[in-house]
Parts: structure tokens; sequence; C-alpha cells
């Protein structure tokens, strides 16, 4: 298939910008209105030397295979992650915006208030990397502004802008704890510069296209120019900096929205500088150059941001060798270290063979993958971040190839990993996303915490704030995976409710409508409301747990081939009103995990649809300890919709034997008596709504009896 021609986000801001904002930094030209005055912007721009194409996407996303639509072609009109959507926009995002504002919180604008001498100078209170975490929070208020329009978050976009352009240091760089600590710039990776900046240019592409404002564009312009000057000449000593480099995506990102090439060769110099010089950390991925690598190795979030940004340098170049890298990596993450949930950081603490630096054999790591099918179950550290870059780095990889796998592992993150990381109201979250938490006394890991927390100032267990808006950010966005489109065709990549309004490659208009209760029930209903004049391909993602779907048009049965894993092809010329009727069986699943999976063998854990089920020490009777419980997979086994439990979720219940606990003090091996226990039924619950009931136990693995 050809490369596809998709200018949607330049679209999409011509449609919400008014004439009235063209001053200054100017959005695409299409923006100030109709006839002579859009001219009169064209020409203004060309002599204030703005080139045409700021703002606009480049004009094809060259080798990408789908195209992702455009900010505001597509939105929730309910359902399951509509809910979210309007939990993210009416709770979360307010919430992180009053705790942003403490200023020891470990994410805080008050370090970039002091940097920009709005706030009396002092020791930051944040951390190194608070900057980045303020800049998601701004680019979570750019998305939910694309749809929402609300004023109220413009303003306060506005303000959260000019702190950070006042903050920005006059030749671009801006990291303010390294500005308010007095430390030399470039002194030690773990300074975050690079993470900080590369939040920075991709929030600010965000809120130029959500507002067709250059305000921050302006202030992303002067960190890329200073990026480009500081490593374009390749420097050394510099070789191994990016510690989860949110700067190659950001890179990418300024790229996009500005056109300026220099930017696309910047990020492609932080992909080739890793690993090009002998010394580099596995824990960085520096240790092996990202296009000989073979082994998914290191800190995750550092790890998948690196793929992202590899897979956007990709999309622009087509170097086929970092394709064929990524998915490499790909098979080794998802074959041998990933959770059932889609967490892929099994270890808080590690070490890595140093393969290419023989003194020093061994190379520490932390947050980290784990040897091929080292997956603890109690130990995970699965930190939010990581299990959302997992997701960020499949809807790439999806993009790219048009392939089902890899809208099965971020449907699978989403439903499972990230979405554990939020509490059920929306203001507490976790760090760490274990899939068992048992025994009183068995001590918790660095930044495990037994309940949710709501901020991270020093009383709280958690002294990172890196999570909530990366949760936040994905939330905001996500009715954009819903959706890709390709030359011939529109792929329903995620069920949801939600409405697609788009132009097609050839300009014509699509219009979509989809309900929904998924991921409750799996009935689908697709109704077409505008159609191109030419036979077009809507492209069904059939999920891999999916055995027995069925799909009607108009409610005649199709003929078409639905194997689960991959996209059905319901190609035909579609006229407004045509129904699709999906529908995808949602049995009750037993899982078992490969045979070298010490933790989890001999045991189970279950399925329905995309969720993963765990049991929960609230839902036991009283006295009974969960390591007690093996649950019977050949028992009756139904699942039940509760409205009144969680927020309303449907519980999977089935059968149990209970064995005694007995008096273990003192002892660490017992006799075992294959007659002991008693039946018992359970209710399990979604992974993702667990530690919504106080302090609690829970497993997601349980022996099979
Ligand atoms: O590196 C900054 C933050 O600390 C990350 O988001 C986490 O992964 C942790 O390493
Ligand atoms: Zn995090």
């Amino acid at each position: 298939m050809g490369p596809f021609v998709a200018d949607r986000d330049r679209r999409e801001s011509v449609g919400r910008v008014d004439a009235s904002r063209c001053h200054g930094s100017c959005p695409p030209v299409a923006a100030c209105g109709p006839g002579w005055l859009g001219a009169l912007c064209t020409i203004l721009l060309v002599l204030a030397g703005v080139g045409l194409a700021s703002g606009a996407e480049p004009a094809r996303v060259r080798h990408a295979r789908l195209a992702a639509p455009g900010m505001t072609d597509v939105f929730w009109t309910g359902g399951f992650w509509g809910q979210r959507f309007e939990l993210c926009k009416e709770v979360i995002l307010p919430h992180l915006w009053r705790v942003m504002q403490l200023a020891d919180n470990a994410a805080t604008f008050n370090d970039l208030r002091m940097a920009a001498g709005l706030a009396p100078r002092g020791k930051p209170g944040g951390t190194k990397w608070s900057d980045g975490d303020c800049h998601k929070c701004v680019e979570t208020m750019a998305w939910l502004y694309a749809l929402a329009g609300d004023p109220a978050l413009e303003r306060r976009m506005d303000e959260a802008i000019q702190i950070i352009a006042k903050a920005q240091q006059p030749d671009g760089y801006l990291s303010s704890w390294v500005q308010l600590s007095g430390v030399p710039r470039w002194a030690d990776l773990h300074n975050h510069e690079l993470y900080n900046m590369g939040h920075l240019m991709t929030a600010a592409a965000a809120h130029y296209r959500a507002t067709g404002k250059g305000t921050y564009l302006d202030v992303a312009r002067r960190t890329g120019d200073y990026l480009y000057k500081v490593f374009s000449p390749r420097p050394r000593k510099l070789a191994h900096f990016g510690f989860n480099p949110s700067q190659i995506m950001g890179a990418v990102d300024l790229y996009r929205a500005t056109g300026e090439p220099k930017y696309l060769e910047l990020a492609k110099i932080f992909v080739d500088m890793r690993g090009s010089v002998p010394g580099g950390s596995n824990q960085n991925q520096a240790a092996v150059a990202l296009r000989k690598e073979r082994e998914a190795v290191g800190h995750c979030v550092t790890a998948t941001y690196l793929w992202c940004g590899a897979a956007d340098v990709y999309a622009e170049t087509g170097e086929e060798s970092l394709l064929e890298a990524l998915q490499r990596l790909w098979v080794d993450v998802t074959t041998r270290k990933m959770y059932l949930t889609g967490g892929t950081a099994a270890l808080h603490h590690g070490e890595v063979y140093r393969r290419t630096f023989r003194r020093w054999p061994r190379d520490s790591v932390h947050e980290s993958f784990g040897a091929p099918y080292q997956l603890p179950n109690r130990t995970a550290y699965n930190e939010t971040c990581a299990n959302i870059g997992n997701a960020m780095w499949n809807w790439r990889l999806l993009n790219l190839t048009g392939q089902a796998r890899y809208a099965e592992v971020m449907e699978r993150v989403l439903y499972n990993s990230m979405l554990s990381g939020v509490g059920l109201k929306g203001t507490d979250f976790f760090y760490t996303n274990p899939l068992r938490r048992c025994g009183p006394d068995v001590p918790l890991e660095s930044n495990d915490s037994p309940t949710r927390w709501s901020d991270t100032t020093p009383s709280s267990p958690v002294r990172c704030f890196c999570c909530p808006p990366n949760l936040a950010r994905t939330l905001a966005k996500l009715h954009r995976w819903a959706y890709s489109l390709s030359e011939d065709a529109v792929w329903v990549n995620l069920y949801g409710s939600s409405v697609l309004k788009t132009q097609w490659a050839s300009g014509s208009p699509v219009e979509l409508a989809q309900t929904t209760d998924y991921p409750w029930q799996g009935r689908v209903r697709i109704v077409v409301h505008k159609a191109p004049p030419r036979p077009m391909a809507l492209m069904l993602r059939i999920p891999g747990w999916a055995d027995g779907a069925a799909v009607t048009v108009n409610g005649k049965a199709c003929d078409v081939v639905l194997r689960p894993g991959t996209y059905a092809e319901l190609r035909r010329q579609w006229s407004p009103g045509d129904r699709i009727e999906l529908d995808l069986p949602m049995e009750v699943v037993f899982i078992e995990a490969h045979p070298l999976v010490e933790e989890s063998r001999a045991q189970v854990a279950v399925m329905r649809g995309p969720l993963v089920y765990c049991l929960e020490s609230p839902d036991l009777p009283e006295g009974v300890d969960i390591d007690t419980v093996a649950i019977v997979p050949s028992g009756r086994w139904q699942a039940q919709w509760r409205d009144s439990l969680l927020g309303g979720v449907i519980v999977v219940e089935g059968e149990a034997v209970v064995r005694p606990t007995g008096d273990w003090s003192g002892r660490l091996y017992r006799r075992y008596d294959p007659a002991a226990g008693r039946r018992l039924r359970v209710r399990l619950i979604p992974y993702f709504a667990w530690a919504n009931r106080g302090r609690s136990q829970m497993t997601v693995w349980l022996p099979a009896r």
C-alpha cells in the first residue's frame, strides 16, 4: 500500500481557529478565514518570514500504513471510555492542577515559577523531572480543550505557558531543577533535562493544534533549536544521554507541527546516539545500538519511549532497519517478558549481563524488564508510565503496519495495567502495578504503597508524580487511538461508543457512529452517516480471544473472514443508514502461563473479553485468607453485572476451594494434606478496579484445583 496522504490535523485546527487570532504566530493560512482575509494573512505571514507550513501536520505520514485521525475527528459519545474521558476532564485534571500548585509536590509548577522569577527563588521542591510532568498536565488540557473548547481551560493553559515561557533561558534551555540547583547543564543524565524538554515539545505541538496559538510552540522551537545546537555535533560525552527519552517523540512532534526538517534530524540523532560509544549501560538501552539490539533490557519507561521515538522516526524516514529492530524487540517483550495485564517492568532492581563491556560483566538496572520468563507477581514493578509507554509503542506499531497484534497489546494495557494506575474516583493513584498483594508482613518494595495516594508531598508514600499526568493525557487523547485511516479503509481499533467524522483520503467526508457496551458486552453497532462515493473497506478488529465472532450488515450475515487476531475487511459501497452489527463472544476464560514463568506455575488467571480479573480480599468471607484460595476452572462460572459495586462492573463468579490456613508460625514448610479444604463460591472483579475499598489483598493468578 502506498503512502497515505493525511492532513487532518491541519484541517482540524483550521476548523477551530478564528480570524481574530491571526496575530503574530499565525496558524495555517486557511485558519485566517475565507477569501481575501486568508490571502492577506498569507501575505503577512510570508512577509513576516513565517513559513506557511507552520502548524500544519506534514501532508503525509510517509511510511506508515495507517494514519491516526485528526485531533477532533473522533469523540466518545458515552460508554466505558466516554465516562473516563469525562472523569479526566471533570475530576482528574482539576485534581492534578491543584496538587501541582503545591510547592513540595514531586511535580510542581512552583519550580517553574521560581525559575521564571514569579515566586521567591529557593531550592526546587519537585523532582528533577517535575517540569516534564507539568508539560504533560498542559498537554492534557490541550487535548481536552480541542474537543471541549472550554475557555476556562484556555485561560489555564495561557497561565501555565506564561510561566513556562518566562522560565526558559534566553538560549532556549529549560529545565527548572537544573536552573534552580545551580548544577551545570548536561552534568548527569539523571537530571532529566531531555525528558523535561521532550515533554515540552510534545505538549506545545498539541497546544498549537488545539488552539492555533503559537505561544507554547515558540518556546518549543527555541528549545528545539537549542537542542539541535548542542546535539547535532554529536558530542561524545553526551552519547549516552537521555533517560526516559521523551525528546525523540517531542522532536518529531515539533517537526510535524512546524515542518522544519532539522527537528526530524534531531530526533534521528537521539536514536543514533544510543549505543554509539562503548560503555553505555543496559539501564537506558545504551549498551547496544538500537538497530543491533535483540533483547528488551533495562528501564521500561526509558525503553518504550526510545522505541516510540524510533517508530516516529521510521514513520518519517522509512529506514527499514529501525522497524526490523522494533519488531524483533516486540517479539521478545510479548513472548517472554510481558505480564498478562500488559505490564512489562518485572523488576524493581536487577542486573543484566553487560554485553559490550567485558571488565564489568554485570550492569545494575532498575524499574526494568526481567530476564526471559522472569515475571514475579507480588514484586512486579509495572510502573503506570511504563505500561502507558507500552501502549504508546503498540499504537505506533499498529499504525506503521496495520497489524492487529499491536492493537491487541495496546488494548490489553489500556483496560488493565494503565487503568489500575488510577482509582475509580479519579483522585488517587498507583505508581507500581503488581499482580498480587498479600501477607501483612511482606515488605512493600520501592514506590509500592499499601493504598492509593493523591499527591506526592513529602508525607506521601511515593515521591514521584510522573504517572498521574501521563494517565490523564492518555485518557484525554485515547479517542484518537480508536480508529485509523488508510487510503481505502477506515480501521476500528478500539470498541467504544463514539463518532468518527473525518475526510477520507480522497477528501470525501466519512461519518460513522459506534454504540456499544464494550468491554462489558461484545455487541457493537456501527451506523454509517456519511460515506465516500466509491467502495471503502471498514476494517473491524477481531480480538484474539473472540472465537466465533459474527457480523451482519443491514441485518444480513456477511461473507467475511472473522479470524481472531486480525482485522475483518468489509469492503463495499456504503450508503448513509447502513448498519453494521458485530458480535464478539465474551466468554469467561482461564489462562495459564508459559511453564517457565515460575511464579505463575500451576495457577490460572481469569479473563473475560479484554479484561483481566482478580480476587480481592473484600470479596472473601470474613476469616478467609486470600493465600488459601484455589479456584476450580471445571466448576460453574458466570458473569454478572453488579450495578452498585465499584461504580458498576461485570463480576465473574465461580467455584473455589479454601484450604485451611493452619498455624505457620515458626515454619516455612509443612506436610501437604491433599484432602484438606472446603468449597466456596468466589467473586472476581476486573483487575483495574482493585484497591478502591481500602487496604486489601489481591491476586490475579490463583492455584487451580
Ligand atoms: O525518570 C523519571 C521518573 O522516575 C520516571 O517517569 C519513572 O520511570 C522513574 O524512573
Ligand atoms: Zn510514572
